[in-house]
């Protein structure tokens, strides 16, 4: 767009370069939490199967939760986020746990 802080056009010179305006897609925390009934191994396992942890950090982050009442598992575009809530949501209900995990604009 021509404002008017552009100098006239004669066709000669140097060529603007046009502002970066592609905006990066927002991202979204999947957030685990706590609850007292469902069994710590269930959530290790939840943590390996779904979110590619190795069985120590998934210890390591199932006790966070377990201590602090919540914890980020991990940070992902909006389809993906979804789609790991989903999975783990299924995987808990057909196993008859109450875990809850749900998502978060970072
Ligand atoms: N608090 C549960 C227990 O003592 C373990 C647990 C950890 C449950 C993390 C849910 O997201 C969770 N069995």
């Amino acid at each position: 767009m021509m404002s008017g802080d552009d100098p006239p056009e004669d066709g000669v010179g140097l060529m603007t370069i046009p502002k970066e305006k592609t905006k990066k897609p927002p991202l979204y925390k999947v957030l685990l939490l706590n609850d007292d009934y469902t069994p710590m191994e269930f959530v290790v396992y939840i943590l390996e199967r779904f979110f590619g942890l190795n069985t120590d950090a998934a210890h390591s982050i199932m006790l966070t939760v377990h201590m602090k009442g919540l914890a980020v598992v991990g940070v992902y575009s909006h389809e993906i986020a979804e789609t790991k809530v989903t999975q783990v949501m299924d995987y808990a209900r057909r196993n008859q746990h109450p875990l809850q995990c749900t998502m978060e604009k970072e």
